[in-house]
């Protein structure tokens, strides 16, 4: 992410003439904003390392990771859901790595490193609800839904965005979510009903609540930080948290396996664990519990602590058959049906 200009001048003090910048290949799973905003810290204060940024939701990065198993392009995987990265590493797409800032992180961040026998590990978390327009309900007459039950509502239809759970890590954590609550078959009849209010599925897992931002939509299902993100920028929407219940994610960061850029890999991910980059990410509108204990949540954050969390079963919805299954059958019964 470094200008020809900066090449240039800006580093000729840390670069004798000749000398060719070390890289990093990362892929980045979260917000654009958020990864950027990582990218031009890292660089500032790692000038000899030159930082070729990729952000692609969860589902896509496993994917290109997958598809580069042979000769990988990438080193080093920051963000997304964490099921695709315990995917990855039942794999053996990722390698293991035992950072020295593992002692500094949170139990369920840890859980995320021992799960995955060292292949992941946890950098974020958050919570899974929805985001609505204020302003589209109340101009529509429609009741502020409190529970999954709500969203069947016809008063609805039309107003719902989810995203795909292929491509989406947020749209697959709803999908586990759900299938968790209610089992598998009533999870699947429900995303079936809901489907009549559904207007888009998106790419990204974001983007529903983007949309319910700027009145495209009425609501968006998504991580309750997403909608928060929106809220604290002035959109009129506000942040649901399902009364059955609902899952959350433990955002997760993979050293591939094989990678080119490995000792660069292993900087960024000793760096990014730290309690001083965790503390700036509110800055890029990034609201998620950090990982790191001596971290400050940010206070816009959902207190995860008082919403009503499941006992979100990571290591089977993470399991690579788990999800090849629960996908496939989405794509059949859901994915594939018209939308309204
Ligand atoms: O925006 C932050 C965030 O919600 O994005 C990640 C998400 O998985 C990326 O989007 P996709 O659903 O498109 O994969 C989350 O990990 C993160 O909290």
């Amino acid at each position: 992410m470094k200008t020809l200009e900066y090449l240039l001048l800006g580093s000729a003090a840390a670069f004798p003439a000749g000398a060719m910048a070390a890289e990093l290949n990362l892929i980045c799973s979260a917000d654009v904003v958020i990864c950027e905003k990582l990218v031009s810290e890292f660089e500032t204060s790692h000038p000899e390392i030159d930082v070729n940024m990729v952000r692609l939701s969860s589902g896509e990065a496993y994917a290109k990771v997958r598809a580069e198993a042979r000769n990988p392009q990438t080193d080093l995987w920051w963000g997304g859901t964490g099921d695709p990265h315990l995917q990855a590493a039942h794999d053996g797409l990722s390698t293991q790595y035992k950072s020295p800032m593992l002692d500094e992180l949170q139990d369920w961040a840890r859980g995320q490193a021992e799960t995955s026998d060292y292949h992941t590990v946890g950098v974020y978390s958050g919570a899974l609800g929805w985001g609505f327009n204020t302003e589209i309900f109340a101009d529509k007459g429609i009741e502020a839904p409190q529970c999954w039950a709500d969203l069947l509502d016809p008063a609805l239809k039309g107003e719902i965005q989810i995203a795909d759970p292929n491509s989406s890590g947020t749209a697959y954590t709803t999908l586990a979510t759900l299938v968790q609550i209610m089992g598998e078959d009533e999870a699947f009849d429900y995303l079936k009903k809901m489907h009549a209010n559904v207007s888009q599925y998106t790419k990204s897992g974001s983007a529903p609540v983007k949309a319910a931002a700027r009145g495209e939509t009425g609501l968006g299902i998504v991580f309750q930080h997403d909608a928060v993100a929106q809220a604290v920028e002035g959109f009129p929407i506000e942040v649901g948290s399902p009364c059955e219940g609902t899952g959350y994610e433990i955002g997760s960061m993979s050293l591939i396996d094989g990678a080119q850029n490995e000792e660069e890999a292993k900087i960024f991910y000793d760096w990014v664990l730290t309690p001083e980059v965790q503390n700036m990410m509110p800055d890029a509108g990034s609201y998620q519990i950090p990982s790191n204990a001596a971290a400050t949540p940010p206070k816009e954050a959902p207190d995860l602590t008082a919403l009503k969390l499941i006992d979100y079963d990571f290591a089977q919805y993470g399991s690579a058959e788990r999800r090849k299954e629960l996908l496939a059958r989405w794509d059949e019964e859901v994915g594939s049906l018209p939308l309204q």
